[in-house]
């Protein structure tokens, strides 16, 4: 698997990243039309795909992107709250496993921690890795506001901004079209990507995370807040890949939880454990195919992995089956994101998995956003 070298002794980027760039665009170009019949990713029911173009080249893809979907000002605005929450309510250090990572870490850093678990309908912040000692505190010389990897994972429940945005009607009519019923949001965050120390986002499908049953209904809603590029971890999709099934699980461990009441747990076990489904592994799965970095990315490409580069205000939408990742960020500049996670609601038939990482308070429902009338 493809080592990358930690921000202080990493290669810097090579100057002229356009022919990277210009590949990338020539490849999305040129995929091929949808066929004359689609079947929808969501369902398996088939429609012409001249009734509707968007829905078929996301069917036949795996990804849609929306040119322009924010403007500049609302970009802006989810910016602006997002460090006002941050630097009134995040105190390095308050939190000792309040770190975010994707690499071979990943299940002992968000499987061992209560912050991580509670973050469900709140607003938690986690830092870099590489931006605090053991404890969560800051590294000596380190900038609070440029210290952090992620917020999550209940924005659009709690907050203004972030809420008009999830419900707003031009989300519902994206989801409509792409053929989701009966909508629900489990899961919003807003990914920094800091420049110089901004890591890498491994290869993985989003149900690995947000699981339903019977059928697979998670949707990804990937919103650019500044451009997003090769030369700053632009998205790398795998064209395609929708298609393969799942091949991982992030599960609760029964044997911390226990059963019904939390009877026979034992809190000395990890919290939440991965269960491999693909037999052979695919040989990336929480990890970047090797070749990936430096730039050109030669392994990505051979790989079938194509980047997608955004302006500001793009939103790039997948399901929950497509292979993704990004690169870190060793420029000078930064990529905020705001992402939201839709599935289907009971409406449909589907039901929100029980061993999911993410679970609300007894009672308590994701947020509904199907289309009026
Ligand atoms: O923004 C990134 O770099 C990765 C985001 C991602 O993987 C996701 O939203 O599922």
């Amino acid at each position: 698997m493809a080592q990358l070298a930690s921000p202080s002794s990493s290669p810097s980027l090579p100057s002229d990243l356009s022919s990277l760039s210009s590949r990338g665009a020539s490849l999305l170009s040129s995929l091929p039309s949808p066929p004359a019949t689609s079947f929808s990713w969501l369902t398996g029911s088939s429609y012409a795909s001249s009734s509707n173009p968007a829905a078929a080249a996301f069917d036949a893809h795996g990804f849609h992107l929306a040119r322009s979907f924010c403007s500049p000002g609302e970009c802006a605005g989810m910016i602006e709250r997002m460090s006002s929450l941050a630097s009134e309510s995040w105190h390095p250090g308050s939190e000792k496993a309040a770190v975010f990572r994707t690499d071979e870490r990943q299940e002992e850093a968000q499987g061992s921690s209560d912050y991580f678990l509670d973050s469900a309908n709140a607003c938690h912040f986690f830092a870099e890795p590489s931006a605090v000692d053991e404890g969560g505190r800051l590294k000596p010389g380190v900038e609070k506001m440029l210290a952090l990897n992620k917020a999550g994972h209940g924005l659009h429940v709690g907050d203004e901004v972030f809420r008009e945005y999830s419900t707003s009607e031009k989300i519902e009519d994206l989801v409509a079209t792409l053929g989701w019923r009966d909508p629900v949001i489990p899961q919003s965050m807003y990914i920094f990507k800091q420049p110089r120390i901004g890591g890498e986002v491994t290869s993985h499908q989003d149900s690995c995370f947000l699981h339903t049953e019977p059928r697979q209904s998670c949707l990804g809603l990937w919103l650019a807040l500044h451009d997003a590029t090769v030369e700053n971890g632009c998205l790398w999709v795998r064209p395609g890949s929708h298609g393969e099934g799942l091949r991982r699980r992030f599960n609760r461990n029964p044997g911390h939880f226990g059963g019904e009441g939390g009877e026979g747990g034992d809190k000395g076990q990890p919290q939440m454990v991965f269960e491999t489904l693909a037999s052979p592994p695919v040989a990336w799965e929480g990890a970047l195919p090797d070749g990936s970095w430096p730039p050109p990315s030669e392994g990505l490409f051979r790989n079938g992995f194509v980047p997608v580069e955004c302006k500001a205000g793009d939103l790039l939408v997948f399901p929950g089956t497509l292979d993704h990742l990004s690169l870190p960020n060793y420029s000078g500049k930064p990529r905020h994101t705001f992402q939201l996670h839709l599935v289907e609601g009971p409406g449909e038939g589907v039901e929100w998995s029980g061993s999911n990482w993410l679970q609300y308070p007894e009672g308590k429902e994701f947020m509904s956003i199907k289309k009026r009338g």
